[in-house]
C-alpha cells in the first residue's frame, strides 16, 4: 500500500481562515472555539502541511495597536520557524468591513476605493514580511445586487486601475509578488464581477503588467454555476496562468459549501488531480474549505487530514491509470493518428488547396465508435478499487 502520509514536498496548504473557521453561518452562531494562529501552525505542521495562507485580518485585527501587531506577528513568525511551515500566499480581507459593503476596488465611492488600496498595500507589506511570494485577489464584495447604480463599465475600469496601482507598488517595493485573481459567480454579492476563470483571464490581458497576473481558480466557484472545474483549470494551464488553486468540493447550484476535498464529486476531482499532476503544476495545493459546522476541533483536524489523504489517494489512482495496460490501449485507440492529415492542418496556401480537394469518408467517420463508454467504465472500476 502506498504511503499516504503528506509531506511538505506535496505542497499542501490551508488558510488560517479555513481550519480556523469556527462554524458561523448566516443562520447560526459559531459552534467551535477560536484557535490562535501559532496553535494552528503547530497542528498543521504536525499533519504534514507545507504552508499556511492568510488574510491580513486573520492575524492582525484592523483595530490592533502597533504593539499588538508586533506581538501577534512575532508570535506567528516564531511558530512558523519552530514548526517549519511557510506562508506561500497572502491576501486582503476586502469584504468583512461594512466600509466595503458596496465594493472595495469597485465601490462607487472614491474614498472607499482609496481605503481599499491603503489596506491592500499594508497587507502586502505584511505578506512580504512573512515570506509570501504570491498575492491573491478575491473580490468578495466586487459586484452588485442591483445594476440601477449604473457602474458596470466604471467598475471594470476602477478594478483595473487598482490592480495596476498595486502591481506598481509591489515592483517599486521590490516585493516581486505574482498575483492571482480568484473568480466567483456570486456570494456574497448577488452578481460578482469577473465571475469565471475565463472572465478573469480575459481581464488580465488588459492589465499593464499582465505577465505578473494569473488566476486562482476554486473548485466550488465554477461548480456553483454548473461549470466543469477541470475545464476551467485546463484553460488556465494552457494560458500559462495557473498560479494557485483553491481545492474543495461542492454540489452544483448551491450556496458556497466549501466541503472537504473529494467529499462530493469524486470523479470530477479525480480528473482535476490528473490534470494537475500530468501538467506539471508546481504551485501550492491550497484547501480553501472548512470542516462541517457540526464538528468539534477533532473534526477540524480529521477534515484537514481527509483533504490531503484524498488528494494523495487520487494521485495514486492517476499513476495506476498511467500504468494500466488495458486503459492505455483503450486511450491509444481513442486517438486516431494520421500524420498526412495532421500535416495538412497547418495553414499554407497549398495545404488549404489540398484540403479543399480532399475526399473524406464522411459516413465512415460518423460511424466510428470511439470507445468512451469502455474508457469511462475502466475509470470507475479503477476509482472503486476493482482494478
Ligand atoms: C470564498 C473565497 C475565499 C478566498 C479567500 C482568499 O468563497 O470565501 O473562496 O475563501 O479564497 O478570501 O482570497
Ligand atoms: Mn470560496
Ligand atoms: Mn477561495
Amino acid at each position: 500500500m502506498t504511503d499516504l502520509t503528506p509531506t511538505p514536498a506535496d505542497k499542501f496548504t490551508f488558510g488560517l481562515w479555513t481550519v480556523g473557521n469556527a462554524g458561523r453561518d448566516p443562520f447560526g452562531e459559531p459552534t467551535r472555539k477560536p484557535m490562535t494562529a501559532p496553535y494552528v501552525v503547530q497542528k498543521l505542521a504536525a499533519l504534514g502541511a507545507y504552508g499556511i495562507n492568510l488574510h491580513d485580518d486573520d492575524l492582525v485585527p484592523v483595530t490592533a495597536s502597533a504593539s499588538e501587531r508586533s506581538r501577534l506577528v512575532g508570535d506567528f513568525k516564531q511558530a512558523l520557524s519552530d514548526h517549519g511551515l511557510k506562508v506561500p500566499m497572502a491576501t486582503t480581507n476586502l469584504f468583512g468591513d461594512p466600509a466595503f459593503k458596496d465594493g472595495a476596488f469597485t465601490s462607487a465611492d472614491a474614498r472607499v476605493r482609496a481605503y481599499a488600496l491603503q489596506k491592500t498595500m499594508l497587507s502586502m507589506d505584511l505578506g512580504h514580511e512573512l515570506g509570501a511570494e504570491l498575492y491573491v485577489f478575491w473580490g468578495g464584495r466586487e459586484g452588485t445586487e442591483v445594476d440601477a447604480g449604473g457602474k458596470l463599465l466604471d467598475s471594470l475600469k476602477w478594478f483595473r486601475d487598482s490592480l495596476n496601482f498595486l502591481a506598481d507598488y509591489s515592483e517599486s517595493q521590490g516585493y516581486g509578488y505574482r498575483f492571482a485573481l480568484e473568480p466567483k459567480p456570486n456570494e456574497p454579492r448577488g452578481d460578482m464581477f469577473l465571475p469565471t476563470v475565463g472572465s478573469a483571464l480575459g481581464f488580465i490581458a488588459t492589465l499593464d503588467r499582465h505577465g505578473l497576473f494569473g488566476v486562482n481558480p476554486e473548485f466550488a466557484h465554477e461548480t456553483m454555476s454548473g461549470l466543469n472545474f477541470a475545464h476551467a483549470v485546463a484553460q488556465a494551464i494552457d494560458a500559462g496562468k495557473l498560479f494557485h488553486v483553491d481545492l474543495n468540493d461542492q454540489k452544483p447550484g448551491r450556496f458556497d459549501q466549501d466541503l472537504r476535498f473529494g467529499a462530493e464529486t469524486l470523479k470530477t476531482v479525480f480528473f482535476l488531480v490528473q490534470l494537475l499532476e500530468q501538467s506539471g503544476y508546481t504551485g501550492s495545493k491550497h484547501f480553501d474549505a472548512h470542516a462541517l459546522r457540526t464538528e468539534d476541533e477533532e473534526g477540524v483536524w480529521a477534515f484537514a487530514r481527509g483533504c490531503m489523504r484524498t488528494y494523495l489517494m487520487l494521485r495514486e489512482k492517476v499513476r495506476q491509470f498511467e500504468t494500466d495496460t488495458e486503459m492505455q490501449a483503450a486511450l491509444a485507440a481513442y486517438r486516431v493518428e494520421d500524420p498526412a492529415m495532421q500535416a495538412l492542418t497547418s495553414f499554407t496556401p497549398g495545404n488549404a488547396a489540398t484540403l479543399k480537394g480532399q475526399a473524406f469518408d464522411r459516413e465512415g467517420l460518423g460511424a466510428r465508435g470511439p470507445g468512451l463508454e469502455h474508457i469511462d467504465q475502466l475509470t470507475v472500476d479503477l476509482l472503486l478499487g476493482m482494478r
